[in-house]
Formats: structure tokens, sequence, C-alpha cells
């Protein structure tokens, strides 16, 4: 992966219309993006208190020009709390966005604790010196108003130490569940109940501890069926010495944490994660996985001699055995050089049909990855719903090609107070079509398409089917 100037960098992000967005909201436009009502969309993965998170209406005629619904119009007004990662779902289907927001623990500068590492400078003191904080369920009410749904919908968990959010389908219901990574608390999975409450499953379904029992640091998550199972599996960063956890679904309700047996656990067992996701990045059809790590102390290394601040990424190769290898360093010696990496994120900013990598640091800048691609085809998908929500956020594509099959879901949150493009990228390897495209709407729409060449982004509006193609640019 070749990386891309800062200068050049800030110009791809304000003119590429799919830049993915991290950590900035002042600087960028669209973090978040998604349409709640089909005239609004938000801008809110902001860490810190959720006064970070606003509405920009887009007015029809162009993206320049927006004005802020503050978080009173909408009704997002709850207690000042340390908001973390946030994603959109359509939980009870009416094809109106909700919005569910992490919060982390009870601080603030008034409270703040005196912790030291090292007896002389001031660090960070662990999360167990602070309270926790529930998850937020902002439930659409459609006219651009949302209600605080956290407690009647089964959500409300004081204890909780929230970063990562993940909306994932683990029991195949068509129903969206809700993942939240908590920082040494117990990770919980709220099961989509069908009737507008959740019940949380974390423990029985095996992600709420690591395999001898310990609540992990989860940081960052994402889902996706890297094995084509046919259900999603998940991955979750953990803090350094704990190695990331990626849970195999089983299928009967079941994960299973593969990382111990493989090159992933044994690879992430001294760096400490935090951005992390499920993404084809050579394009062979099978989902690889990247994820952002950095420490949290800057004298770290004056005390544990094996961990360091600045630490390289990892990127593993999904061999489609079920395995992955490492390949870090085998794709740029910039991309591997070691870092101090929080948000991650990826889109094709160049219209090459090749996903690229944004990373952001703490205090530093941004990374922009592009991705050099290679001889492997892509088809990239782009949704319009009209009776669901107009970018389908929820929707499950399925690809088939030959014996190939393969599916992704349209999504927003996961990795860490990151959001990627909202655009599914199928590697196709060797294939120059598909043989069919089949999307599942949340509303229950289902469209199929028949021969879809590969080496472009295809528009697929509910209910109607292609209504544009854009062919890759030439690299
Ligand atoms: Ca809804
Ligand atoms: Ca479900
Ligand atoms: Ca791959």
């Amino acid at each position: 992966m070749r990386k891309v100037e800062a200068a050049q960098y800030h110009r791809l992000l304000r003119g590429d219309p799919v830049a993915p967005c991290v950590d900035q909201p002042r600087d960028l436009p669209e973090l978040g993006l998604a349409d709640v009502d089909r005239a609004v969309g938000p801008d809110c993965n902001a860490p810190g208190p959720i006064d970070g998170c606003e509405l920009r209406h887009l007015h029809p005629r162009g993206r320049t020009q927006s004005s802020v619904i503050s978080r009173d119009q909408a009704g997002l007004w709850g207690p000042n709390e340390f908001s973390t990662g946030a994603a959109w779902v359509d939980y009870d289907r009416d094809g109106k966005l909700d919005l569910v927001v992490a919060n982390y623990v009870q601080w603030s500068e008034q409270t703040d604790l005196y912790c030291t590492l090292d007896g002389s400078h001031k660090s960070y003191c662990t999360p167990e010196s602070y309270k926790g904080t529930s998850a937020r369920l902002w439930h659409n009410l459609g006219n651009g108003k949302f209600e605080d749904a956290t407690q009647k919908a089964g959500l409300y968990d004081p204890t909780s130490k929230g970063l990562g959010v993940a909306i994932l389908d683990y029991n195949n219901d068509g129903w969206p569940d809700i993942l939240i990574a908590n920082d040494t608390q117990s990770n919980k999975l709220y099961l989509n109940k069908k009737n507008g409450a959740f019940e949380e499953r974390a423990v029985s379904a095996g992600i709420a501890f690591s395999e001898d029992g310990i609540a992990r640091a989860g940081m960052g998550v994402d889902a996706a069926d890297y094995d084509r199972s046919g259900s999603a599996s998940l991955v979750i960063t953990n803090f350094s010495n704990q190695m990331l956890s990626l849970y195999h679904n089983e299928g009967n309700g079941l994960f299973v944490d593969e990382a111990p047996r493989s090159e992933v656990g044994r690879a992430t067992l001294v760096t400490l994660g935090f951005g992390c996701f499920f993404f084809d990045y050579d394009n062979d059809g099978w989902q690889d996985i990247f994820v952002a790590d950095g420490h949290i102390e800057d004298q770290i290394e004056t005390v544990q001699k094996r961990v360091s601040y600045a630490e390289p990424p990892h990127l593993f190769r999904n061999l489609g055995n079920g395995k992955f290898e490492e390949v870090t360093t085998k794709v740029g010696s910039a991309f591997a050089a070691p870092k101090v990496a929080r948000g991650a994120a990826y889109a094709d900013i160049n219209n090459d049909g090749a996903l690229d990598v944004l990373m952001m640091t703490n205090g530093g800048a941004a990374h922009l990855y592009l991705n050099q691609g290679g001889t492997n085809q892509s088809l990239r998908i782009k949704l319009v719903g009209t009776k669901s929500n107009r970018d389908g956020i929820g929707a499950v594509v399925r690809v088939s090609a030959g014996a190939d099959k393969q599916w992704l879901t349209m999504k927003t949150g996961s990795s860490y107070l990151s959001q990627s493009e909202l655009v599914l990228t199928f590697g196709m390897g060797s294939k120059t079509k598909a043989d069919t495209v089949e999307i599942d709407w949340p509303n229950g729409q289902v469209d199929k398409l028949s021969n879809v060449a590969t080496g472009q982004t295809v528009t697929i509006q509910e209910a109607k089917g292609q209504i544009a193609a854009r062919p890759y640019g030439k690299k």
C-alpha cells in the first residue's frame, strides 16, 4: 500500500463524497453519514460527550449547503455522557434508522483521579477506577425526532464501559442484534426480540469474557462471515498482553474464540489494538482483518520491556481455510511502521476497485494508504432504499459467481470511533461477472440481478433494480 501525502489526503477527503471519516468531526463534513429521514444526515461518531453529536440537514441541492440540527430539536438530549462508538440500526424495522451510542465511564475534569505508572509522571487511571455508564438507544420517531428507548428496549446497563459498537444479525433471523465491546467489563450482546426489546446474551453466547473467564479491554469491533459459514463472526481488539478476540460464530447461538489457536492471536498478544475491521484487501473473495495498534501510555516501555507506545498495525490475509497469515510488512514499509493508532476505516478512495485504508493517530497525523490493487476483480454495490432507509443500512447483499457465494451487510459503526464508506466491495478473484446479486432489504423486499460485470460500482434501488453504474477509473 502506498502512503498519500497529507495535503493530497485532505483534498481527497474533501473532494470525494465516499471519503471515510474518523475521529475529527469538526474537520470532516460527513462523519457517520446516514440518511435518517431521507433528508437528515448525522454527524455522530465523535469521541467525548454526546455534545459532539450533531445532526446535519443536507439540502437537496448539494452537500455544500448543510445546517446543523441541534440535539434539542431532534430530542437527542440525555445526560452529559462520555460517548464513544455509535451506529445506526433500524432495530424495529419501521424504515427509520435508530441510533445506538456506547458510553465509556463516569468521568469529568472535576472528578479526574491521579494515577501514575512510574511513580513520578501522571498516567491514565485504568477504567476500574471509574464507574461505568449504559449505552443509549435512540428510537427514531420520524420528523427528525428521537426518543430515548434505552430502558424500554432492555439496553440499560450502568456497568458497561463501552467503546465499540457493531450491528450484526448473529442468529440469522433477519432482525439486527447489537454488540457492545466493553473495556474491563464483560462485552454485551443484545439479541433483538423483534418486539422493540432486546435480551442480553453475551455470557451464554461465549463472547462476554476471554477463554479463562477474564473481562478484557474491548476496544474496536467488527462482524463478518469470514469463513463463508453463513453466519457473522466477530473480531474485538483488546489490551496489550490480551490478544484480540476472533469469535467464530458456530451457527447455534455460540461463538468460539479462534484467536488463541491461530496466527491472529499470537501476533496480537503484545500489541494494544483499537480500530479493526474485516475487508477483502486483495479482492480474492475472502475477508481479511485489519487492526490499528498503539499503546495508551507513552512511558510504557520503561515498565514493560516487550511493549511499546507506537506499534505496527496488523494486516491478516484470509487463506480461505479458516486460517490467516500476517502480511503487514509485505504490503509496504510505511504501512508497517509503528504508530500510535486509534481509529481506522476503509474506502475505495480513488475508484480503482481496491479498498484503501485510513488510520488516525493519537495527537498525530492521519495516514491514508492507497491500495495498489492487483489482478483480482471486484464488484462494488451501492444501495438506495425507498421503503427501507435511503442508504440500505441493514441490507444483506449476496453475490454468487460459479460455486463462490459471499454476502456482506451494509452497516455503520464497527471499528473504533470510525465509519467506513457505505458501499460494499466484493472481491471476485479471476471472475469477470457475478452470476447473481441478491439484496435482502431491511423491510423485507428482495431484489435480484443477474450477470453483473465486475470492474464497476453498481447502484441498486429498492424494488427497482440497477439505476446507475460507474466503471472503475484507470489506475
Ligand atoms: Ca426504526
Ligand atoms: Ca437477530
Ligand atoms: Ca482477501
